[in-house]
């Protein structure tokens, strides 16, 4: 694949980027590809762990059958994230911040990178597994405070078990997460979607809900995926390296 460079981002994107007041980012896996974390699927190796597929070990059931299961997969991922940092991309996303009168950046991510780069306000539609949630009384704990070894933490408030505070497969997002994702989808010019295969909703209708409003729609990804077709421009290439690009 050949690298893209300032010439192969058109005029008409570099000068929506320029004009924008309201934008809207969506990133997935492959935006923290470049900061050595795994993606789910397109070569990534997170996609069986001890035998059992993502899609059955971060699943709904999974937390029902085998919560110190659950609980030894996350922390495993947390192990793997400890020393990890932001990349190019997170770093550019960040700097917008102050580029843009509105920027709304919603993350399917649940590695804290962009946090961890300066953006604030990220909407998080998969939640984070720097964080643990109760299964009784629903309270909220900060992992990077808590000691544990692999089994399962209990929560400080009612002493029941904890799980990690992130959105399975057959589980719903965080309450309002998606409504405020939609909300700002529906009022943005310009959506860039970067490093997702979009394939798993409600998460991949954001994009589309931009479009249909009338925002241009902007993919940035190494591989053809099934949102590009309805994309005014698809950026083909790896998200650190183009990202960057745009604000120049
Ligand atoms: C680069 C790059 C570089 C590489 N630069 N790019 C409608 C139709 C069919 C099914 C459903 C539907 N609506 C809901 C469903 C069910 C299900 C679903 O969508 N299934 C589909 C897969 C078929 N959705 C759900 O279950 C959701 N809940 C829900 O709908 O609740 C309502 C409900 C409740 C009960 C019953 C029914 C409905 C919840 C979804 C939760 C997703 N959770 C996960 C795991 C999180 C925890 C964990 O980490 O273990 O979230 S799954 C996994 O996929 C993770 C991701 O956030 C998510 C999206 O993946 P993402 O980010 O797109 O990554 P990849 O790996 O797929 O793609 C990486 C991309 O990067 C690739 O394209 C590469 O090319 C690219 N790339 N290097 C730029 N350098």
């Amino acid at each position: 694949m050949q690298a893209i460079s300032r010439q192969s981002i058109s005029e008409e994107l570099r000068r929506r980027f320029r004009q924008a007041n309201n934008i809207l980012v969506m990133t997935g896996a492959g935006v923290s590809a470049e900061s050595g974390v795994p993606t789910f699927r397109g070569g990534g190796n997170t996609g069986v762990w001890k035998g059992l597929p993502f899609e059955i070990i971060s699943s709904a059931g999974m937390v029902e059958r085998d919560l110190p299961a659950v609980w030894e997969w996350f922390n495993y991922r947390r192990g793997l994230l400890e020393s990890l940092k932001p990349n190019p991309a997170h770093e550019a996303i960040a700097r917008w911040q102050t580029l843009f009168g509105d920027l709304t950046l919603v993350t399917q991510n649940i590695d804290g990178l962009h946090q961890k780069a300066g953006s604030r306000n990220v909407i998080e539609l998969h939640g984070n597994i720097w964080r643990a949630r109760c299964v009784d009384c629903a309270a909220r704990h900060d992992l990077r405070e808590l000691k544990f070894d692999n089994s399962v933490p209990v929560c400080f408030d009612c002493g029941g078990s904890l799980r990690p505070d992130v959105v399975l497969f057959g589980e719903m997002l965080p309450a309002g997460a998606f409504e405020a994702a939609a909300m700002k989808a529906e009022a943005c010019e310009l959506c860039l979607v970067v490093g997702t295969s979009a394939v798993v909703y409600p998460a991949a209708s954001i994009p589309e809900i931009a479009r249909a409003a009338g925002a241009y729609l902007v993919e940035v990804n190494p591989e053809v995926t099934p949102l590009s077709e309805l994309c005014d421009e698809v950026l083909t290439g790896k998200a650190g390296e183009i990202i960057p690009l745009l604000e120049r």
